[in-house]
C-alpha cells in the first residue's frame, strides 16, 4: 500500500470504484458495526444493480437519413443480419422499436420513426415519441440540418437532456465530391462539411451543436471514435461504464477501456467470494467460489467480444473470415469454462501475492483490510485478474486480425 494517505486512497477510489464515495463510507461503517455478515449483502447488491443499470439511446431524426442503419452499426450488424432493424429506402420505422445490445440487453438503441412525414407532423412526434425515458439523443440528418432538427434539440433540451448530430453517408458525399473534382484532400473537405453543419445548426438558434460525420460502412473511420469520447465522457459514472462495456471493438483503445471498466468488477467478485466462506486454495474444494468466478469469467469474454456470435458479428464487418479470427483466439479461457479448469489454474497460482502496485490501483485497500484478505478474496481476485489479462489479450489480438492494423494502439 505503499503508505498511501487516506484522501490518496480515496482519490484513487473514485477512479477505480464502481461505488461513490457515499457508499465506499457506508461499506465501512456497516463493517464496523455488523462485522462482513452486514456487508456482504451490500456488495450482493450492487453487483446485481450493475447488471441491471439501463442505458436507453434514442435516434431520431427525419425519414430516411439513416437511423435503422446507425442502430445496427453500433450493435456491430449489417441490415440482412438476424434481428437487425430494417433499412429501406422507403419510409421503414413507424413506431418507436427498442433493440437490445446483442451482448448486453441492459443498453436498448430505440430506433423511433422520421419525424416530419404525413404520418408525424413535427407537433405529433414531440408529443408522442416520450422523450423523458431516454438517456441521450442521436439527431440522424442528411444531406442538410432541417427545421424539424432544430425541433428536436430544442425540445430535448427543454427536458434538460443532452443531444448528438450525427450526419451519415460521409462515404457517399466525399466520392460525389471526388467525382467532380481532380483535387481533393479528404481531410479538408470533412472540415469543410462539418462546419458548414455547425454553422446552419448556429444559424438556427443551436448553440455549441456537436456534429459527428459518419459512414455505416466504415465505422472505424471519420468521426464516429471522437463520439463515441463525447458520450462517454458525457455519461455519469455507471452509465459510462455500461456504455464502453457496450461498444463495438472497433480499436485496441476500446479493448483498453473495456478491461478497465471489468477490473473495476475483479475486485467486487473478488470480495464476495472472500466472505462467502469457500477457500480456494490448490487442492481444497472451490465450493460456491466456482460460480463467481465461471459467472465472471464468462462475463467478460462477452464484453470484449469473445463469445461466438461476437466473433462472427466482428468478422462480416470485417469482411474477414470468422475462422481466421477464431484463429488467434487462443488459451484455456476462451473454451467452456469448468470447475476442472478453475481447479488447473488455481494449481498454477502457486504464490497468492499481490503486488504493492496493483494494491495501490485497485480498491483491494480499501476492502481487502475490510475483510482482513483472506486468502479467498486474495486467490479469487488473483484469478480472475490472470484472466482478465489473458482475455483482453486475446481481444486485442482479434481486433488486429480484424482490421489488420496497429494503428490508435494506445501501449
Ligand atoms: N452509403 C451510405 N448509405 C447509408 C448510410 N446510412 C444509411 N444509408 C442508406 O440510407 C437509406 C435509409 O437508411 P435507413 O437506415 O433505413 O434510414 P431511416 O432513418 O431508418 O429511415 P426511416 O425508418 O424510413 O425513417 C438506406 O438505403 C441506407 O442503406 C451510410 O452511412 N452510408
Ligand atoms: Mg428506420
Amino acid at each position: 500500500m505503499g503508505g498511501a494517505s487516506s484522501r490518496d486512497q480515496s482519490a484513487e477510489a473514485s477512479n477505480t470504484s464502481l461505488f461513490s464515495e457515499d457508499e465506499l463510507k457506508n461499506l465501512k461503517s456497516n463493517f464496523e458495526s455488523g462485522g462482513v455478515e452486514k456487508v456482504t449483502p451490500l456488495i450482493q447488491k450492487k453487483v446485481n444493480d450493475l447488471d441491471n443499470i439501463e442505458l436507453n439511446i434514442a435516434v431520431t431524426g427525419e425519414a430516411g437519413t439513416g437511423k435503422s442503419s446507425f442502430i445496427n452499426a453500433m450493435r456491430g450488424l449489417q441490415s440482412e443480419d438476424k434481428g437487425a432493424a430494417k433499412v429501406d429506402n422507403k419510409e421503414t420505422t413507424v413506431e418507436p422499436t427498442e433493440y437490445k445490445h446483442p451482448s448486453l440487453p441492459n443498453v436498448i438503441l430505440w430506433d423511433l420513426p422520421g419525424i416530419g412525414t404525413v404520418k408525424f407532423p413535427a407537433n405529433k412526434y414531440l408529443k408522442e415519441m416520450k422523450f423523458k425515458k431516454y438517456d441521450f439523443f442521436i439527431i440522424i440528418s442528411h444531406p442538410r440540418f432541417t427545421e424539424n432538427d432544430v425541433k428536436l434539440a430544442q425540445e430535448i433540451k427543454r427536458l434538460g437532456k443532452k443531444f448528438y448530430f450525427v450526419r451519415p453517408k460521409i462515404d457517399t458525399d466525399l466520392d460525389a465530391v471526388k467525382r467532380e473534382r481532380r483535387e481533393f484532400k479528404e481531410e479538408e473537405e470533412l472540415e469543410k462539411i462539418r462546419s458548414y453543419c455547425i454553422t446552419s445548426l448556429q444559424e438556427a438558434g443551436i448553440s455549441s451543436p456537436q456534429v459527428f460525420l459518419i459512414s455505416k460502412f466504415d465505422l472505424h473511420l471519420y468521426d464516429f471514435d471522437r463520439l463515441s469520447k463525447v458520450l462517454e465522457d458525457d455519461l455519469p459514472s455507471l452509465k459510462r461504464s455500461v456504455y464502453i462495456l457496450a461498444l463495438p471493438n472497433l480499436t485496441l483503445e476500446i479493448v483498453e477501456k473495456k478491461k478497465k471498466e471489468l477490473k473495476k468488477r475483479v475486485w467486487m467478485l473478488a470480495s464476495l467470494s472472500g466472505v462467502l466462506g469457500a477457500v480456494p486454495v490448490p487442492g481444497v474444494s472451490l465450493g460456491c467460489d466456482i460460480g463467481i468466478l465461471i459467472g465472471g469469467i464468462v462475463h467478460f469474454r462477452k464484453c470484449l467480444g469473445l463469445d461466438d456470435a461476437s466473433l462472427r458479428r466482428l468478422a462480416k464487418k470485417a469482411g474477414k473470415p470468422v475462422e481466421e479470427l477464431k484463429a488467434v483466439v487462443k488459451g484455456p479461457m476462451v473454451g467452456e469454462i469448468t470447475p476442472d479448469i478453475i481447479n488447473r489454474l488455481a494449481w498454477g497460482t502457486s504464490a497468492v501475492v499481490i503486488s504493492g502496485l496493483e494494491l495501490a490501483l485497485d480498491l483491494i485497500p480499501v476492502v481487502g483490510s475490510i475483510f482482513g484478505a483472506g486468502s479467498s478474496l486474495l486467490m479469487t481476485y488473483k484469478l480472475l485478474s490472470g484472466a482478465l489479462d489473458d482475455l483482453t489479450e486475446n481481444a486485442r489480438r482479434v481486433v488486429k486480425a480484424a482490421f489488420g492494423t496497429d494503428e490508435n494502439d494506445p501501449k
